[in-house]
């Protein structure tokens, strides 16, 4: 790594398809930063397990999003991709951060709170169709709610904590910049409040680290429901374009996004929140300012838009797709051992300088 240059730290986790919203939101800006920043890429796989995975699935997935920053143009050359769980310190720094970290702050963050919600949503549905044997249950309601609160009291300890672990995985490289999706702020925020606790109660240990994220596109919305944003772990597929959809399929889910009333095609996330998000869409892939796109559909019809941008992602997958399918699971691996690799030596350092400000080294 350059001394010259700053540390850039990102993840993504391999729980589910990486979508076009994960592509705009965070490895668009990966790419554009690769060349001005030691940039460390991590496949954030302790974080995909706060929520149920199937092993199998996952060991492919780890490997899929890997494969998917090297198409993408991450060049193993310039950045550092690696696997989170090949490196201890960052489950070991968690655990140290979480003797600072107040229950009270993490109550406070969103997607806590919305990934507690969807559990609750998939058990409610589950309780008022059928149980794990596949008999139509007829409960009462009392006994429907009293299924449901415990299922709000079982959600697992690893999704409350999960902030943490993402406040660790940043602090451990000295990292200055963090480009994420608008989501994931609040957790950058609580990243800084704990490196300025620990700093005032321990001495000058960790950086604080700057978010960055998009002006435009730092939040896609569902392409089903544009009130919320698009999400890998949303009950329908047609919520988000998969990196790996067949393109054919990612331009079927443009023509059938959900549209506005009216037939305007005018940027206004707050009354015509369907063409905004697409008109984003449209200028982030198809490389025009929402401006320019508005006169260029004016007295155009919604079809007629969805159409073009529906040509545009298919394009944009089938030329993403030939890159990927290019990669061999062994070439990754390869990589994803080198990272680690050189980011020991980092991690090592780092966790015996806290130990030692803690006292138990
Ligand atoms: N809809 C989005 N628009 C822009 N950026 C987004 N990101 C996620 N969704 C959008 C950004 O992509 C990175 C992936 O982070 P993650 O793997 O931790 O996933 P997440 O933030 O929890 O969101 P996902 O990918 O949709 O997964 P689920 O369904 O599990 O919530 C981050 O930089 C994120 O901001």
């Amino acid at each position: 790594m350059s001394e010259k240059k700053k540390i850039l730290f990102s993840g993504i986790q391999p729980s589910g398809n990486l979508h076009i919203g994960n592509y705009i939101g965070a490895i668009s800006q990966w790419l554009e930063m690769q060349e001005n920043y030691n940039c460390i890429f991590c496949v954030v796989d302790y974080h995909a397990i706060t929520v149920k995975q199937d092993p199998e699935i996952l060991r492919k997935k780890i490997i899929e999003i890997a494969k998917i920053y090297l198409a993408l143009g991450i060049d193993p050359k310039k950045s550092i991709i690696f696997q989170q769980s090949d490196i201890k310190e960052h489950t070991e720094l968690a655990w140290i951060l979480n003797t600072i970290t107040r229950i009270n702050d993490l109550k406070k963050m969103t997607q806590y709170k919305d990934k507690t919600k969807r559990l609750i949503e998939k058990t409610k549905n589950k309780i008022k169709n059928k149980d794990k044997l596949g008999n139509i249950l007829n409960l009462k309601t009392k006994e429907i709610s009293r299924k449901i609160l415990s299922k709000e009291d079982s959600a697992g300890v690893g999704l409350f904590d999960y902030p943490v672990l993402m406040a660790a995985d940043i602090l451990l490289y000295d990292t200055e910049i963090v480009p994420v999706g608008d989501d994931q702020a609040q957790h950058v925020e609580l990243t800084r409040t704990l490196a300025r606790r620990f700093n005032k109660q321990f001495g000058d240990t960790f950086i604080i680290p700057e978010l960055k994220f998009r002006k435009e596109g730092a939040r896609i919305m569902g392409l089903d429901n544009p009130e919320k944003k698009m999400s890998k772990s949303a009950l329908s597929e047609l919520n988000y374009i998969s990196l790996t959809d067949n393109p054919e399929k990612g331009a079927k889910k443009i023509m059938k996004a959900t549209t506005d009333s009216g037939s305007e095609i005018k940027y206004n996330p707050e009354k015509k929140p369907g063409i905004s998000n697409l008109l984003t869409i449209y200028s982030l892939f198809g490389g025009k300012d929402i401006k320019t796109l508005e006169k260029e559909y004016k007295n155009k019809k919604y079809g007629e838009f969805k159409k073009d941008l529906a040509e545009i992602i298919k394009k944009f997958l089938t030329n993403f797709q030939k890159k990927y399918n290019k990669i061999s699971g062994k070439e990754v691996e390869k990589i994803l051992e080198n990272g680690s690799k050189k980011l020991k030596v980092i991690a090592d350092k780092k966790i015996k300088e806290v130990k030692k400000k803690i006292g138990v080294l």
